[in-house]
């Protein structure tokens, strides 16, 4: 059997890639994830008895649950070899919690589910079984698009948790929700409960958002509104992309002093708002776009380049020798850093020894950009804000928040940016905002037009803000507020920052550039019928529908 993919937006034809990812993932590389995520879903089923007969799930297997299901995020790796070491490994997790529960629980009867009994002791035999465990085993289009949907939150939330954990933040009920979701898509449920799923999932985001949050916050302290450099200096610099603070802060504790200047990329620009990291003098700023613009800016930085989660895209130019990935990150030839020892740092010495013998990078723009409009330092402007809303300064807030991409049809962010009246602020996170954040759209006494909270996990940030609004408005209703969202997607978090939005009530969303291909039409139907979801239109149509608070 061939590859199926549909879990992201560039998905082929808006369909499902069939023959090799639109993201440059290979059919194998797929069908190995696919693989992964099976035995994951293994694990999560005997950890599901095993809670049934009091034996708690522990924290090192949830760490390893987070990671696995994190490695087949779009865009995050791309490497056979490790994508085979790590279901190796699950496989080892799952017979060892199958080793430690009551044999009578019928883990191995011919009636358990086959990801909790198949196994393989050769490469050979996982690569052949990899093609026969993906998405299209699910028969039913409603029931295969429900569970992927949960299926993707998870991936989000995963992601989202991962990075929390690697700051020594944790909440069992997390992991145990993902046990919870990935043993029920292997059941036969009604459409009703899988629905129920769905927003518990999104109950779930939630929680890990906040704890994310809590996590970065209490280590690197509470973003501060930072005017970020795009420009360059003069000394060898190493470029940090993705979305890990805690390889951040390794980072520019071992470049310290050493000559070696670290900028950042991507959604790595809001590690510039954390007072921590500002402290270091070697912190150069920002430099180059989102994810896709990759080839061009890793080419002309001169420099290696750390990538510490996803999104990569597949290299074309020169810069494979100089390509670092760490954590769930990999791509083959590029060099991968191991774990963190306990206690300790990740080793980044080979790294700082490369970009020492590079050129400075080339400067590429000039100028900075503002951001660090994470909650604190929102609700602090509250007054000044609530004072814009009354007297009409302020007419609507727009969530723009999410991720960019490379098609072309994105350009609709711009021209909504572009198109919005002077009177509305732009309320952003993630990396959504390289569409609009270099443009010149003013501020509203004091107040820039666009507000970037930070990563796309800082959407919490806008949903603390959404909410503290409408306490201070006295409303009954978050739908209530001027507040309409334009949500761009891209990758399996911005659907769990999706499934947040629903949870916590918030309707009427407009998601481009097009709706998930993995939404069947009568799923679909639920989420208008539920919650009001239309796809974007065109950028004058909907700026006028916003404006008009539709
Ligand atoms: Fe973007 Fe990629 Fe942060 Fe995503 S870099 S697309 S939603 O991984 O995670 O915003
Ligand atoms: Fe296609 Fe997206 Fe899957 Fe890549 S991640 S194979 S582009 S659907």
């Amino acid at each position: 059997m061939s590859m199926f993919c549909f879990q992201c937006q560039e998905t082929a034809g808006n369909a499902g890639c069939k023959v090799k990812g639109v993201c440059g993932k290979t059919d194998v590389v797929a069908n190995l994830q696919d693989l992964l995520i099976f035995v994951t879903k293994g694990i999560a089923v005997v950890a599901d008895k095993a809670r049934g007969q009091g034996i708690a799930l522990d924290n090192k297997t949830g760490q390893f649950m987070t990671t696995a299901i994190f490695t087949t995020i779009t865009n995050a790796n791309f490497d056979e070899a490790a994508i085979i070491a790590r279901i190796r490994q699950a496989l080892k997790v799952r017979d060892a919690l199958k080793a430690g529960i009551c044999p009578s629980c019928g883990c191995d009867s011919s009636s358990a589910p086959e990801c909790v009994t198949w196994s393989a002791d050769t490469d050979d035999k996982i690569r052949m079984k990899a093609a026969y465990v993906g998405v299209l085993t699910t028969e039913n289009e409603d029931i295969r698009s429900l569970r992927e949907l949960i299926m993707y939150g998870v991936k989000g939330l995963s992601a989202y948790a991962e990075h929390a954990w690697q700051l020594g933040y944790e909440d069992p009920a997390i992991y145990d929700h993902i046990v919870t979701a990935l043993s029920k898509t292997t059941q036969d449920l009604p459409v009703d409960e899988l629905v129920g799923l769905t927003l518990k999932t999104g109950e779930y985001v939630v929680k890990t958002l906040a704890l994310l949050d809590k996590a970065n916050t209490t280590t690197y302290g509470k973003p501060e509104i930072t005017k970020v450099n795009l420009g360059v200096r003069k000394n060898p610099g190493i470029l940090i992309s993705g979305h890990d603070l805690r390889d951040m802060e390794d980072l520019l504790e071992q470049t310290r002093g050493t000559g070696v200047d670290v900028y950042t990329h991507s959604e790595m620009l809001p590690a510039n708002y954390y007072p921590k990291f500002k402290k270091y003098d070697n912190l150069a700023g920002n430099y180059g776009s989102s994810w896709w613009h990759q080839n061009q800016d890793f080419e002309s930085f001169n420099g290696p380049v750390l990538m510490t989660t996803n999104c990569i895209i597949p290299v074309k130019g020169s810069y494979l020798n100089r390509l670092f990935t760490t954590g769930a990150a990999g791509y083959p030839g590029a060099k991968h850093i191991g774990e963190r020892p306990m206690g300790g740092r990740k080793d980044f010495s080979e790294i700082i020894k490369l970009a020492k013998t590079c050129p400075a990078p080339k400067e590429i723009e000039t100028g900075t950009l503002v951001g660090g409009f994470a909650h604190d330092q929102v609700l602090a402007l509250a007054d000044k804000v609530v004072a814009a809303v009354k007297s009409g300064a302020i007419k609507r807030f727009v969530v723009m928040a999410g991720c960019d991409g490379r098609m072309k049809d994105r350009q609709y962010f711009t021209d909504v940016a572009n198109a919005l009246p002077k009177d509305t602020i732009i309320l952003t996170a993630g990396c959504a905002k390289y569409r609009y954040n270099k443009l010149p759209l003013g501020d509203i006494g004091g107040i820039p037009r666009v507000l970037d909270a930070g990563q796309c996990n800082d959407s919490y940030s806008l949903a603390v803000i959404a909410l503290k609004l409408k306490e201070v408005f006295g409303l009954d209703d978050i739908n209530k507020l001027p507040i309409s969202y334009d949500i761009a997607w891209y990758e399996q978090k911005a659907v769990a920052v999706l499934l947040a939005l629903l949870y916590l009530g918030v309707k009427n969303i407009r998601l481009g550039p097009t709706l998930p291909a993995f939404l069947s039409p009568n799923v679909a139907k639920v989420l208008v019928e539920k919650f009001n979801i239309k796809p974007t239109a065109t950028a004058a149509a909907d700026v006028s529908a916003i404006m008009a608070g539709v």
